[in-house]
């Protein structure tokens, strides 16, 4: 064991044991090739770990794995009751060792340790909680076909799942992935992202201290281009699901046409949040800087994109400032006061600086922030909250997900027009619409072309709710009820009761 974990000391205190294996098959094992990922804390750019990363080989040992499980009946003739209580086990296991996630989460991924710890991880136990309470209740229909037919459904699992997951909510996407494909029956062969690969580690061993058999969930690290490949063209994956950005989802649904799998996509945004003059200011403010500011505005529905009617345009763009300026700490994630960490990797703060001086050149006005944030030691991926207002819809930085604290502001002066700008977009994911009108609020919230309205609120997300996108922003949902409907199949079973004919 010693080779495959290592002991840490995170910069909190907390010490713990590092998992640095494949976990396939409830055991910790080398990649074929050796080869190693290595983990760097965004907030000082100091190496944390080196983890084993999964060649093919290693998708297809963790694939065959997954196959046998699936047709062990170990799993497959468990009960669907039982299946729900190794479900409620892990979560509990979660729950008792939330402060080691969440500071694993906070180190590896840069986001504030209060966050992690206290949503993160409450939406990480959550959603597994809520899928196990769903395990017993996943049933099909008797369907009236006439007196001589007895027809009913079953919902069955669909088999082996791939899983690719990204680096800005890395437990909770997993949970996001295995609780519905676990309530189902599946079983699973999930991905983290190279970024960050060291929590999901921590959290294979729970699943196995919570008693699940051999091979129902197989936790890889890997590189997308070889180990995430691997898994979207596995012959014997039966279904991929994947968060990451558009052009990489593009890239699965090719890879996943070569055996046809089922497919559930969530990409990328630039969601449009709607200010009217009837709105209550303070409110539409301080969700606004929730909605793109949070997370490092790492937030695939972050409200990017903020359109105000021009009567309060000025009032809007003063007020944001301010509550910017006296809410948006930035600085070393593991301090309570810390709002905004670090972007969580040079590429990520690279990105981001690149759409600064996009915005720059373009001709937007640049009304705070725009410059690197030295935090002390003047080291870290560290950006100021940055706001470019009297943004033209045809401007880079208006069009384009930036992945960063940093919001366009643009007026309007009708409804048609904030709708039609709203909606002129490739992507369809999140919108806000803030107004005292419940007639206009529920009029727009028809009209956005998006998965997901919030009326006066912003990335209020509930694991009770589903999640997902339209357009170029995704396939399927994910979460709340519907969420199930992407781990199934449903079988058809037609009796004949009479005689033929
Ligand atoms: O994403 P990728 P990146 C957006 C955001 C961000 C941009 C780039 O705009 O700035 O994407 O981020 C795996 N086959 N989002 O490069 O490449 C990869 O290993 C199979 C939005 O990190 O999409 C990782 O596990 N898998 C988003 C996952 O895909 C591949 C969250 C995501 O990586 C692969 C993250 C391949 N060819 C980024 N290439 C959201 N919707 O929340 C990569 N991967």
């Amino acid at each position: 064991m010693s080779d495959l974990a290592v002991e840490l000391t995170a910069p909190n205190g907390v010490k713990y044991t590092q998992p640095i294996g494949l976990f396939i098959n409830n055991e910790w094992v080398k990649s074929t090739s050796g080869e190693k990922i290595t983990s760097i804390n965004p907030t000082d750019e100091s190496e944390i770990a080196s983890v084993y990363a999964a060649d093919p080989e290693d998708v297809d040992k963790a694939v065959a794995a997954a196959r046998k499980a699936f047709k062990a009946s170990s799993w497959r003739d468990l009960s669907s009751t039982s299946r729900g209580d190794l479900m409620f086990k892990l979560a509990a296991l979660v729950e008792q060792n939330k402060e080691t996630l969440a500071t694993i989460e906070t180190w590896d991924n840069g986001k504030p340790y209060q966050v992690a710890l206290n949503e993160d991880m409450a939406e990480v136990a959550g959603t597994i909680k809520y899928y196990a309470g769903y395990a017993d209740k996943i049933h099909g229909q008797v369907i009236d076909t006439g007196p001589n037919k007895l027809t009913y459904t079953i919902r069955e699992p669909i088999g082996v799942c791939g899983q690719i997951i990204p680096w800005n909510y890395p437990l909770a996407m997993a949970a996001w992935k295995l609780g519905p494909a676990l309530a189902c029956g599946n079983t699973v062969v999930i991905k983290a992202a190279e970024q960050t690969p060291l929590s999901i580690l921590y959290f294979a061993n729970l699943v196995k201290e919570a008693g699940f058999p051999p091979g129902v969930v197989n936790i890889i690290n890997g590189y997308g281009r070889k180990a995430g490949a691997a898994i979207a063209q596995h012959l014997d994956i039966d279904k991929i699901a994947f968060t990451g950005s558009t052009a990489t989802g593009r890239e699965i649904m090719k890879m996943a046409s070569v055996n046809m799998k089922n497919i559930t996509l969530e990409t990328g945004g630039k969601s449009p949040l709607l200010v009217f003059e009837d709105a209550d200011l303070e409110q539409a403010v301080k969700w606004a800087h929730i909605g793109i500011m949070s997370n490092m505005g790492q937030i695939c529905t972050a409200t990017s994109r903020i359109l105000v009617q021009d009567g309060i345009y000025d009032k809007f763009i003063s007020a944001f400032k301010d509550h910017m300026a006296s809410t948006s700490k930035v600085g070393d994630p593991f301090n309570d006061e810390t709002f905004q960490g670090p972007q969580v990797t040079k590429a990520q703060y690279e990105r981001v600086l690149s759409y600064i001086e996009a915005g720059k050149s373009e001709g937007a006005t640049l009304a705070a922030g725009g410059e690197v944030f030295k935090n002390a030691g003047g080291k870290g991926f560290f950006i100021e909250p940055t706001i470019f207002t009297d943004v033209k819809d045809n401007m880079k930085i208006f069009r384009e997900e930036v992945f960063g604290p940093f919001v366009v502001i643009s007026s309007f002066k009708t409804e048609e027009e904030a709708v039609d700008r709203a909606n002129d977009t490739t992507y369809g994911l999140g919108s806000a619409v803030f107004t005292k009108d419940i007639v206009k609020a529920h009029r727009v919230a028809r009209r956005i072309e998006a998965g997901m309205v919030w009326i006066n609120s912003s990335n209020d997300s509930d694991f009770r709710v589903p999640f997902g996108g339209v357009k170029q922003s995704g396939i399927g949902r994910e979460l709340g009820e519907a969420g199930l409907a992407a781990y199934c199949n449903t079988k058809s079973v037609m009796t004949n009761l009479g005689s033929w004919l």
